[in-house]
């Protein structure tokens, strides 16, 4: 099977090794110096003594880092997508992870829960900027949950999740753990179940530069991914969907974010 007819069964791809080593180290200096600037900080409220209080999600930092808009357009991820889809989504958010020691975990979810891409559905590109495994809380996914439709959510273990709803497995699926090297990128449709366990190493962080794009045939989505972009970096006129959000709700926490609008139902 080539990679287009994997990803069409199975919702998901592994391209290996597709940014270098070097390259990164680079990511993972300019998100330090980000983390002390605390720009694109959404999850307020964490609780005192929670590793992610120090080291808190960054959303849409391509709104305001060249890094990393230059990486969501990056022709290398454009390639794959052509490759798995046949045409180039658009590009619609980053996010960025630490997932610091000690760290939960984002129970499973679907991600056009929250972009409400339509007609189709939203994509991912999840670059790997550790190496990960179960024990740091690689990412999970549901192998063949990807023509799905949006599951109902119920509640998640916060004790391992830090974010309240989760998609319960559908009878006979089970979760997988992708494990993989620093500039490995997991690519996923919008549909397939997925997340991650916490991190329970003791000195080992859990790293990862997010994409997410929407599907060529995509009219709309939800108000908080626009403006939407071309690999050319064009924007590209899509409609708002109504709802939506900025991804996994974090629990206990307002929405806030320097220096960018949020609004909807939550946040992933
Ligand atoms: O990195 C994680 O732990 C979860 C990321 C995720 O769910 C996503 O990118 O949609």
């Amino acid at each position: 099977m080539d990679a287009r007819e994997v990803f069409a069964g199975e919702g998901y791809w592994v391209e290996r090794g597709l940014f270098s080593r070097d390259e990164i180290e680079r990511v993972r200096e300019r998100f330090g110096e980000i983390n002390q600037e605390r720009r694109g900080v959404v999850d307020d409220g964490v609780i005192a003594g929670d590793p992610l209080a120090e080291f808190p999600r960054v959303m849409m930092p391509h709104k305001f880092d060249a890094l990393s808009r230059d990486w969501l357009l990056d022709k290398r991820l454009r390639q794959v997508f052509e490759r798995l889809l046949g045409a180039a989504p658009v590009a619609v958010q980053t996010m960025f992870y630490f997932k610091p020691p000690g760290a939960r975990g984002q129970a499973l979810h679907q991600d056009n829960f929250y972009l409400l891409a339509q007609p189709g559905t939203c994509v991912a590109a999840w670059m790997a900027v550790d190496d990960c495994d179960k024990e740091n809380g690689c990412m999970r996914i549901v192998r063949g949950s990807q023509d799905l439709p949006t599951l109902c959510t119920v509640g998640a273990d916060t004790a391992e999740s830090f974010t309240d709803v989760t998609v319960p497995v559908p009878q006979g699926m089970t979760v997988e753990s992708i494990e993989m090297q620093a500039g490995d990128v997991l690519f996923f449709n919008g549909s397939v179940i997925h997340g991650s366990g916490p991190n329970r190493s003791a000195d080992r962080f859990r790293r990862a530069l997010i994409g997410h794009y929407v599907t060529s045939e995509a009219t709309e989505v939800s108000r908080y991914y626009h403006p939407c972009l071309d690999f050319e970096g064009n924007e590209v006129s899509l409609g708002e969907a109504v709802g939506g959000g900025v991804c996994g709700e974090f629990v206990g926490g307002e929405v806030r974010m320097v220096g960018v609008d949020v609004s909807g139902r939550g946040n992933h």
